[in-house]
């Protein structure tokens, strides 16, 4: 190489440099570059499977545990992984469902961009980069592949924390058959003496600092539960019916650092909740039908809870903050065809206290054939003194 070249390909931009522009362009707020081989914290997640801490979500955890141990497992061949990072706020006022779940499904926007990005690694280098895209889609331990690429370090609220954004972003990955210059692993932990996170939880779900027993938390219990929620767990849902934020909301980095959701934000809230309460939220849900729900829900990750599961919680929220006004709406549901919803509709009648509920709910028993239902009606009788 002359000298004239040498000093042309010093000021050349690395192929690095080159994919992580591509990316921030693309929308995503943190970047960084991982070395693929076995995953640091694998035995952290197979003693937490074991303890039981994933309650029904153990079945499809446990299926892709043997990939989870080792990030090249997944895809034949892969060698780095483009670790990126998306915020969804943090900024607007918490409410009765989370914030990452407002707006469009997170798992849509950023395989789109992902897939964007893999096509720009293509171009670059020139010839076709076997890969694959994840955003919560497979056997990834993606806090982990996270940390390794330098995105933060893993909170005691198990949240993965940047400095300097905070928590309230969504990860994802482009795993790709090609080396890459890696970024430095994040080895500081900075919540230091801090235990806000822990103290605040309000289903006492952290068995210890970065431990989260999921079958207490309210975004397990309100999203992936398919089973009713617990009775001594039905308060700590309080007014949320969709996820939780707690731990992140008292996190002094996000109080700091997270930031506002730009205009046009595919994460800002849709029409069906925007300006919306918790109790006029439970409300429109108990009434709505499938067709309306289909339809004001289209692309939300809502979804996932299936109309049955939002009713669930719609009624366990207006058992926490309803109001003797809520008791119709309630009465409605004691006839839906789930009997999960007509089960948690009963406690929620019974925790209003009004004993305008007694009526309809001796009518209800004298007709419920659902053993697990029949024995809410009689406890939300018991409640009411009848
Ligand atoms: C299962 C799951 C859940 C479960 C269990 C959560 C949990 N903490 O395990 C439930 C349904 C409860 C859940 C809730 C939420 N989730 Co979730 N969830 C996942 C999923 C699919 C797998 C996580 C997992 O493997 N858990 C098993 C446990 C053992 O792992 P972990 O808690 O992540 O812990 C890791 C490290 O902390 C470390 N570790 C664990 N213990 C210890 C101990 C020590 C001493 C050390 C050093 C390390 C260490 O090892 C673990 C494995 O890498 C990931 C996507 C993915 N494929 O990774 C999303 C994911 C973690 N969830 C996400 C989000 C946004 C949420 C919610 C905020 C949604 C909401 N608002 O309701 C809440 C947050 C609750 C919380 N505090 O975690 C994001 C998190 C982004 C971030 N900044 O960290 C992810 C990455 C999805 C995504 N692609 O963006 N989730
Ligand atoms: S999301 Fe809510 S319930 Fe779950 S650990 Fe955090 S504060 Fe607790
Ligand atoms: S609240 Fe405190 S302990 Fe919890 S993740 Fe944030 S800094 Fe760490």
């Amino acid at each position: 190489m002359d000298r004239t070249t040498k000093m042309i390909t010093a000021a050349l931009p690395s192929l690095e440099s080159l994919v992580k522009a591509q990316a921030y362009g693309l929308g995503f707020d943190l970047v960084g570059i991982a070395r693929l081989g076995p995953a640091e914290t694998a035995a952290a997640f197979d003693a937490w499977l074991a303890e039981g801490y994933a309650g029904e979500m153990t079945p499809w955890l446990e299926r892709g545990a043997e990939k989870r141990r080792d990030f090249r497992r997944p895809v034949a061949g892969v060698l780095s992984a483009v670790v990126v990072a998306m915020s969804y706020g943090g900024r607007e006022p918490a409410g009765p469902v989370a914030r990452y779940a407002r707006g469009v499904d997170y798992h849509d926007v950023m395989a789109e961009r992902l897939r964007a990005l893999h096509d720009g690694v293509r171009e670059r280098v020139g010839r076709d980069v076997a890969g694959k895209a994840y955003v919560d889609t497979g056997p990834i331990l993606e806090r982990d592949l996270a940390r390794r690429a330098g995105l933060g370090w893993f909170g005691k609220s198990t949240m993965l924390v940047n400095p300097t954004l905070g928590s309230f972003f969504f990860l994802g990955a482009l795993l790709l058959d090609l080396e890459l210059e890696p970024d430095a692993p994040f080895e500081a932990d900075r919540c230091g003496t801090c235990t806000r996170c822990l103290d605040a939880c309000p289903t006492g779900a952290f068995v210890a600092p970065r431990t989260l027993d999921a079958t207490r938390c309210v975004s397990y219990l309100t999203i992936e539960a398919r089973g009713g929620i617990p009775e001594a767990l039905r308060d700590g849902v309080g007014d949320r019916i969709y996820g939780c934020d707690v731990c992140q909301d008292v996190c002094p980095y996000n109080r700091k650092f997270s930031i506002e959701l730009f205009e046009d934000s595919p994460y800002a809230p849709r029409a069906a909740l925007a300006g919306k309460d918790a109790r006029s939220l439970a409300l429109s849900l108990l009434s709505m039908s499938q067709a309306e729900f289909s339809a004001s829900f289209k692309g939300s990750p809502m979804k996932r809870a299936k109309l049955r599961g939002l009713r669930r919680n719609a009624s366990v929220v207006l058992g926490n903050v309803g109001a003797p006004d809520d008791i119709p709406a309630l009465v409605a549901v004691l006839a839906d065809d789930e009997p999960l919803v007509r089960g948690h509709a009963a406690w929620a009648l019974g925790r209003i206290g009004s004993p305008a509920a007694l009526q309809p709910l001796r009518e209800r028993l004298s007709s419920e054939d659902d053993p697990g239902v029949a024995g809410e009606l009689r406890s939300a009788l018991a409640a009411l003194g009848g």
